[in-house]
Formats: C-alpha cells, sequence, structure tokens
C-alpha cells in the first residue's frame, strides 16, 4: 500500500488547526499509519528541505519550521502522495481552491498549515528521516472494503 508523510506545520498547532486537517485526511478515506508530535530541530529542517538550500526563502522556511510543534503522521492508501496532494490544494494558498486544505484554511504562502510528499520517492526519503520503521503500524481496519474496491 502506497504511504505519504504529512507535516501539520507551527501554524497548524498554533491555530488550533490539528484536528480539522487530520480529519479531513481520514474522511478523504486515508489510514494513519505513524503520528507523533514533535519539534523540528535545525539538523533536521535542512534535510528535509535540502531541495531548497540556497533559495531567498529556504532561511525562512528553516525558521518557520523549527518555530513550533508540529505533528508528523504517515498516511497510507491507494496513491496516498497525490491524494494528499490533491487535498491540500497548491503551494500557494492563493491558488488553491476552496474545498482544498490551503484554500479553506490558509492566505499566505510562507503559513500554508501542512506538508505533503511531492512525489513516491520523496515520501520514501521523508519517512525516513521522521519515523523508525518500528514505529510505523500494519493494522486493517473493517471499514477499508467499503473504501476501496
Ligand atoms: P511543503 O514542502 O511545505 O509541503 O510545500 P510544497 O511541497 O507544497 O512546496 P515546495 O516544496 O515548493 O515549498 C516548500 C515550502 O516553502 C515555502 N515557500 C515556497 C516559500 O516560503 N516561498 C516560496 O517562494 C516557495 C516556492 C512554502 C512551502
Amino acid at each position: 500500500m502506497d504511504r505519504t508523510l504529512v507535516i501539520l506545520k507551527p501554524d497548524a498547532v498554533q491555530r488550533g488547526l490539528v484536528g480539522e486537517v487530520l480529519g479531513r485526511l481520514e474522511k478523504r478515506g486515508l489510514k494513519i499509519a505513524a503520528m507523533k508530535l514533535m519539534q523540528i530541530d535545525q539538523e533536521t529542517a535542512h534535510t528535509h528541505y535540502a531541495e531548497h538550500v540556497g533559495k531567498p526563502f529556504f532561511q525562512g522556511l528553516v525558521d518557520f519550521i523549527t518555530s513550533g510543534p508540529v505533528v508528523v503522521a504517515i498516511f497510507e492508501g491507494p496513491n496516498a502522495q497525490p491524494i494528499v496532494r490533491t487535498t491540500m490544494g497548491k503551494t500557494n494558498p492563493v491558488d488553491s481552491p476552496p474545498g482544498s486544505i490551503r484554500g479553506d484554511l490558509a492566505v499566505d504562502l510562507g503559513r500554508n498549515v501542512i506538508h505533503g510528499s511531492d512525489s513516491p520517492e520523496s515520501a520514501e526519503r521523508e519517512i525516513g528521516i521522521f519515523f523508525k520503521s518500528e514505529e510505523i503500524l500494519n493494522y486493517t481496519r473493517d471499514v477499508d472494503r467499503w473504501i476501496v474496491e
């Protein structure tokens, strides 16, 4: 089954949006395979955002993602990675349609509430940054047969 990494960024925790955002992903039909509340340190932030090193927004991005607690989670389901990305909306909330997480809950690129892996390869890399294999649970839900044919 496909897995993807989700981070509810410090703005989501501070604004009390954790339940709302997790609920939208659960209601879409995805299953939580792992989850924790944590504070990301500078080194982990640099590793996670390695593709953005050198860009003008990099330091602000690292300062923001390390500025307070985040919730990191692994969501599982068929096509988990693109399903999460479309549920999130576009990177910039101004381009995100109403009905998407960012289109309903955010207005600013630098406070866009949620991160989701942008490819299966990114998902695998990012899951490895935040979770040990024993923290990822394998279990079935009775409802899954009503979600996936
Ligand atoms: P994340 O990684 O936060 O889920 O965002 P996306 O995957 O949707 O988008 P991204 O990697 O291109 O950007 C990472 C992060 O940087 C912020 N950002 C981005 C910014 O502050 N200024 C910018 O110009 C860009 C492109 C927002 C998301």
